[in-house]
């Protein structure tokens, strides 16, 4: 028998999985039996050259994000996520309803989120500032910093040095700024991933997983902004909203949609102030957007 090794999904490339063990990179066959594996996981391999194996086992993940897939289906993109970072800019107009799904995929995931708020070279509104406020008053943690100025970027670089991190939002925020400025070898390492392997080029549509020179790892994942609510259900969209929970189960009706139901503990908040109104609008825009069959009781 084969020795068993543990390693760490860093990428998918054309013609198998790399997996990272010892710092060293083995082009990984996968058994079909197995569920999908993503960048992220934590996986057991067996060898057959010393650059080649095989996936044997999926080790339990602490986070998986997902995205949608065909029909109904939902499918993973990356494992074992701590934080999604969230970035925003006063350019473009921040979409705080973008804002809102990442964060409610996150309450029901088992991961963190907080928010960056890019570009503050930039003159910012009011409103906005109120905005943000609202959220950092949430519990979420706020970063405001420019990545093409180098304003507050130190203390972003220690938190993600803690931990493995994901940055999303909308296009022309500046993700592959902030990346660039913390992963500045980042395209070296992809072309030493191809060298290794020796197995064509890193295909850019999927997620890798990098390490980040100051410690951490930092997920990269094309097109993350187009997630929606990857089959999330309406109960768990409310769960979603951070400042619901508390309301939740004192509405009158257990199967309460939040919305013109009578005796709905979570309306009361609004009009009490208790729950911000543009974030309870929010609410009622993404369950408008919500696929029938995620109406369902949960
Ligand atoms: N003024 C200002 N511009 C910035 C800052 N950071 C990034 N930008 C600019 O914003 C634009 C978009 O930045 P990107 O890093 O490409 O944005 P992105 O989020 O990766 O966009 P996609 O790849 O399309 O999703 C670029 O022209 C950057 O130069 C900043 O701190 N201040
Ligand atoms: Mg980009
Ligand atoms: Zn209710």
């Amino acid at each position: 028998m084969t020795t068993q090794s543990e390693g760490l999904v860093v990428a998918h490339l054309g013609k198998g999985i790399a997996v990272e063990v010892d710092s060293q990179i083995i082009l990984c066959q996968t058994l079909r039996k197995l569920e999908t594996i993503v960048v992220g996981d934590q996986v057991l391999i067996s060898r057959s050259s010393p650059d080649q194996g095989r996936i044997e086992q999926l080790l339990p993940r602490r986070s998986v994000l997902q995205r949608p897939g065909r029909s109904d289906q939902t499918r993973p993109v990356a494992a074992n996520i701590d934080t999604i970072f969230v970035v925003l800019a006063a350019e473009p107009e921040c979409d705080f309803l973008l804002l809102d799904q990442y964060l409610a995929i996150c309450e029901n995931g088992n991961i963190d989120a907080a928010l960056i708020f890019n570009k503050i070279d930039l003159p910012c509104a009011d409103d906005i500032e109120q905005e943000l406020q609202y959220y950092q008053d949430l519990g979420y943690p706020l970063y405001k910093v420019s990545a093409s100025r180098n304003i507050g970027m130190a203390e972003l670089k220690q938190v993600l040095s803690r931990q493995t991190s994901l940055f999303a939002g909308q296009s022309g925020v500046g993700k592959s700024s902030l990346t660039k400025t913390f992963l500045p070898e980042m395209s070296l390492k992809i072309g030493r991933v191809s060298e290794i392997t020796r197995h064509g080029r890193h295909t850019t549509t999927a997620a890798t997983l990098y390490h980040l020179p100051g410690g951490g790892n930092l997920i990269d994942s094309p097109g993350v902004a187009i997630f929606g609510l990857a089959g999330l259900t309406e109960a768990q969209l409310a769960r979603g909203y951070r400042e619901f929970q508390p309301f939740i189960g004192q509405c009158r009706f257990n199967d309460c949609r939040h919305v013109n139901d009578k005796y709905c503990a979570v309306r009361a908040a609004v009009e009490n102030a208790e729950i911000g109104v543009n974030r309870y609008r929010r609410y009622l825009k993404l369950r408008e957007k919500m696929p029938p069959g995620h109406h369902a009781k949960s």
